[in-house]
């Protein structure tokens, strides 16, 4: 046993009162916790504690007045004898066939009445209800009255039944006295399979070593010794031992004693249900370990997940696509107007995709219908990568806490999985490529290239009149020259001329600006991307990783005392 064990069952067993409000905080702090927990943890983890509050609820309502006590042990240990013993009457049969006992026996210090509805919850039939009331030696009985004394069938009994009547009851009682014999106080169940799972109800416990009058005093003192090394193992050191025999009366005194204080302190169903919380919280405590970080699923890992979901949702093919459609748009305004009618019949790279080419974007993201783009669907390897990423933020937030959180954490990661590639086409098809606005400088190209080739026409046109004027014997015109060229050749060649510089000269430009497009374009639809990590993964787990830091929270209310 551990110091502060000791330290603790000291403080409880002499003067450590159980104040029944905190008590009931503990206990609305333990239903917190499985009210936050029950959608995240195994039911198997979370029986115990689940039948703790409701019991301990039940019990609470009951009456306080009453102090439930139950007599336990194997058969012929002498359970009933000592239950007569104590009643100073012959309720329970004694029997020498084994075992005797088959049903609870209840007896009631006091009026049988107000003990009743107590009586029900545990269980004992009506039959086997007695009351120690008597007009006779009532002032005896006094110090005991509240008093609702229990035999018990014995727990290794060859009828199954009685084990699971005995196992039911002790969950029940407010307080157990251990009923052993001479001969079998070792018993590995007895220890095993029921004092040790009692170690955390040392303060409701009491231990009696029956057939004492069956040794002599020097014998009963090395039995004594013996049984209490083995209480001492079982985590029960604190509990008193006491030597007794339901033949001797005379031997019963200190039982009897320790009884009537146990019921003036009306405490043993609050030390029993603070018992209780201890070690359901003992074993709920290894659920929680230390405080998940705020941000626990980090940048790197959310980073990850986004370039798979992006590759994933086709972001390099859609930037691609800018870029090729900010060139087509270019030369659309930019180039040579009489080719540009040639352009125009290509169709848009974007659109090919039913991508909002341009103006509609913005207006898709507003109205909220956003179309749904043709896209290709991602390939086996690109599921894969989005697979691995979602289990590793799922991982990453799992990884400082208890291994039982894990499968919560990674199936919160996957629960939206489904509606990933949709959530992703959305998210592409509402980006703002960037391409909604004409760049000026096309403008001031186009226009341009129209006066350029507006001067080639003239150009041609007056030649072509000067041709005309010449073919039919008129004089010829003088045309104005500048230096030696003809000013309509000037204007034929000048237009042609510097329409091909310009579309020289914007070509590496153009070219330039499809590139920074294309970055621009992926920046948005990775950022949009990013956006769907968070609220399709990275949320539901933040979701249980809440859930755990409440649960911390609540148990640490759980475990103050
Ligand atoms: N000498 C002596 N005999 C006892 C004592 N207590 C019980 N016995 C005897 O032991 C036998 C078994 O006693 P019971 O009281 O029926 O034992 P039990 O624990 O109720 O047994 P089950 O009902 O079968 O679980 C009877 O023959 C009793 O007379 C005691 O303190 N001293
Ligand atoms: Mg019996």
């Amino acid at each position: 046993m551990s110091l502060v064990e000791k330290v603790r069952g000291a403080l409880t067993r002499d003067d450590g009162r159980i104040d029944a409000a905190q008590l009931v905080e503990r206990l609305e702090s333990l239903s917190r916790f499985l009210r936050v927990v029950d959608p995240h943890l195994p039911d198997n983890d979370l029986v115990a504690a689940h039948t703790l509050v409701e019991r301990a609820g039940s019990r609470l309502k009951l009456s306080q007045d009453h102090t439930v006590v139950a007599l336990a042990g194997s058969t012929g240990s002498g359970k009933s004898s000592l239950f007569n013993a104590l009643a100073r009457l012959k309720l329970s049969p004694v029997g020498v066939r084994r075992p005797t006992t088959g049903v609870a026996h209840a007896c009631v210090w006091g009026p049988l009445e107000p003990a009743n509805r107590l009586l029900d919850w545990i269980g004992v039939l009506p039959r086997q209800r007695f009351v120690r009331e008597s007009a006779l030696d009532a002032d005896d009985e006094a110090a005991l009255r509240g008093l609702v004394l229990l035999d018990l069938p014995d727990f290794d009994s060859v009828e199954r039944g009685h084990r699971l009547e005995v196992d039911r009851l002790l969950g029940l009682v407010d307080q157990v006295i251990w009923v052993v014999d001479p001969q079998k106080y070792g018993d590995r169940i007895l220890h095993n399979a029921y004092l040790k799972q009692f170690r955390s109800h040392a303060d409701v416990t009491i231990v009696v070593l029956n057939q004492a009058d069956r040794l002599s005093a020097q014998d009963t003192e090395v039995v004594l010794t013996d049984l209490k090394r083995l209480l001492e193992e079982d985590g029960l050191g604190t509990a008193p031992v006491l030597a007794t025999s339901a033949k001797q009366p005379g031997m019963l005194t200190e039982l009897r004693e320790r009884l009537e204080k146990t019921v003036a302190e009306r405490q043993a169903a609050l030390r029993r249900l603070s018992g209780d919380i201890d070690q359901v919280s003992e074993h709920l405590a290894t659920m929680i370990g230390p405080p998940a970080a705020e941000d626990e699923v980090d940048r790197a890992t959310v980073r990850q997940l986004s370039e798979a979901l992006a590759a994933s949702a086709g972001v390099p093919g859609v930037a691609e696509a800018t870029a090729n459609a900010y060139r087509h748009r270019a030369a659309a305004s930019t180039g040579w107007p009489l080719v540009r009618g040639l352009r125009k019949l290509r169709p848009d790279p974007l659109k090919r995709l039913h991508l909002p080419a341009g103006e509609t974007a913005t207006d898709a993201v507003s109205t909220e219908v956003v179309p749904r783009t043709s896209l290709p669907e991602a390939d086996a390897a690109q599921k894969s990568a989005v697979g691995l990423s979602v289990r590793a933020v799922a991982n990453r937030a799992a990884a400082p806490l208890p291994e039982v959180w894990a499968p919560a954490l990674s199936t919160a990661a996957r629960s939206r999985a489904g509606d990933l590639p949709d959530a992703l086409d959305r998210a592409i098809a509402g980006t703002d490529l960037g391409l909604s606005r004409k760049p000026f400088w096309w403008r001031v190209a186009g226009f341009l290239q129209w006066v350029f080739t507006l001067a080639a026409v003239v150009g041609v046109g007056w030649l072509l009149v000067g041709y005309g004027v010449r073919a039919l014997g008129l004089p010829a015109l003088d045309n104005p020259r500048v230096g030696a060229v003809p000013v309509p050749t000037l204007l034929l060649l000048g237009g042609l001329a510097l329409g091909l510089l310009t579309w020289l000269l914007l070509k590496p430009i153009v070219n330039w600006a499809a590139r920074r497009a294309r970055r621009r374009a992926e920046q948005r639809m990775r950022a949009a991307i990013t956006e769907v990590a968070r609220e399709y993964v990275v949320a539901p787990v933040r979701e249980v990783l809440n859930a755990y830091a409440q649960a911390r929270e609540s148990l640490a209310a759980v475990r103050s005392e």
